[in-house]
């Protein structure tokens, strides 16, 4: 049998739809090691003293992950170190497709977040289990909404030296992707007048990292 060069054509698009089809519903977003920010705060002065630690792997994220399982929204993130149990570290992240929205949290060793329909099908969140292997936090949710494919996947991850301390604390920190980065990094790199105490000079971002503190 002779199968024209349209026939194969023809056959090749709808192999490479079907695989496209096939993988719609996994995402990943890898990220980079040692590329965690210290910020510094000292009686009442404080900035970013370094934007590249490298020996802080337990707040720096490797992969975000997302899969459908067996019909649950199956969220995980790892990190190049071991998942914390202390109070003083942070693991937060979301998956948000057109109809849905997905939340995971980890802190003082306990996992939480919650998912909701944001097309008004159904009012109740719902609550994932979350767990914890090593550098993996995995969070399986019932699904809410009927989109799979991502708008939204980030994540972020940070440490405290002292809760509740503004005057006199360290906090490390890292985004997957880097595009939710709290700050600037050309910016941080540019600034180069001594006097000023802000990270990034007079750029109004700046201040977004006070958010979090
Ligand atoms: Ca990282």
């Amino acid at each position: 049998m002779k199968i024209s060069k349209i026939g194969l054509l023809v056959i090749g698009v709808s192999f490479i739809l079907f695989v496209a089809s096939s993988a719609v519903s996994a995402y990943t977003v890898q990220d980079t090691g040692n590329d965690v920010a210290h910020w510094a705060g000292y009686q009442g002065t404080w900035g970013w003293t370094d934007i590249n630690v490298e020996d802080n792997p337990d707040v720096d994220i490797k992969e975000l992950r997302q899969s459908v399982v067996d019909g649950k929204m199956v969220i995980e993130l790892e990190v190049y170190g071991t998942i914390q149990n202390s109070s003083l570290f942070r693991y937060w992240f979301t998956f948000n497709t057109s109809d849905s929205y997905y939340l995971v949290t980890w802190s003082n060793g306990v996992g939480g977040g919650l998912g909701m329909d944001t097309s008004g099908q159904l009012m109740m969140p719902v609550l994932p289990i979350v767990t914890t292997n090593d550098g993996i936090i995995t969070a399986t949710f019932d699904m809410v909404g009927t989109e799979t494919d991502a708008v939204e996947f980030w994540g972020y991850v940070w440490q405290f030296t002292t809760l509740g301390d503004i005057i006199n604390s360290e906090w490390w920190g890292d985004w997957a992707p880097n595009t939710y980065q709290l700050f600037d990094e050309e910016d941080i790199l540019d600034d180069e007048d001594p006097d000023d105490d802000e990270p990034g000079g007079d750029d109004s971002d700046d201040d977004k990292a006070a958010l979090y503190y």
